[in-house]
């Protein structure tokens, strides 16, 4: 699974137009994060979700989703079923690769629903750089403005896990929160 992100990061560099190997060498020795979700059928579907609207604060998600399905992003306005396929990974962007980019690629919005009749499985492999790492996007990418300031996937995951239950807005808050804890400092 690492190797498979470690490519796409390459990809993604090809993509931006920087150094083909920039993404895949700041990752190099990144970490991970593995879920796997169980979502049991729910008799009143429409009153719930299995996971609410959020963006993954991480870099890069690869899910694999069974054939029950449940799975939708959030794009041109609308919700989208991700239809299920054995042979296929879902790759999605996160909050930390939106901001390693300036902003040029986005993090996408997704949900997973629930259904009355079965239950469902998902496996999730979160890509993440090394913990004390600055999360800076390469200057390549920055005419002008910054789109986020500098900080740290240490800090972010803190965020995620004390403060703030990841949501459509997890970025913005917690660039908004990093500014304002440094005016405390
Ligand atoms: C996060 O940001 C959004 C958009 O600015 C705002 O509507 C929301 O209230 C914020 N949430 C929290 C918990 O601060
Ligand atoms: O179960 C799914 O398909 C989505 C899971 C998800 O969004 C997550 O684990 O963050």
């Amino acid at each position: 699974m690492k190797s498979l992100g470690l490519a796409v990061m390459e990809i993604l560099g090809i993509s931006l137009g920087v150094d083909r190997m920039h993404y895949k060498k700041y990752f190099e020795d990144g970490g991970s994060i593995m879920r796997c979700n169980y979502y049991p059928p729910c008799p009143e579907p429409g009153l719930t979700f299995g996971t609410g609207p959020h963006c993954d604060a991480t870099s890069l998600t690869i899910l694999h989703q069974d054939q029950v399905g449940g799975l939708e992003i959030f794009a041109n306005n609308e919700w989208q079923i991700v239809r299920p396929r054995h042979d296929a990974l879902v790759i999605n962007v996160g909050d930390t690769f939106t901001a390693l980019t300036n902003g040029k690629y986005k993090s996408c919005v997704h949900r997973a629903v629930v259904n009355s009749e079965r239950a469902r499985t998902s496996l999730v492999f979160f890509v993440c750089p090394r913990e004390d790492k600055v999360v800076r996007p390469p200057q390549d990418l920055v005419q002008g403005e910054r789109a986020y300031p500098d900080f740290t996937w240490s800090d972010f995951l803190h965020f995620t896990q004390f403060y703030y239950r990841a949501d459509a807005h997890t970025l913005h808050n917690f660039t908004k929160w990093l500014s304002s804890s440094k005016t405390i400092n």
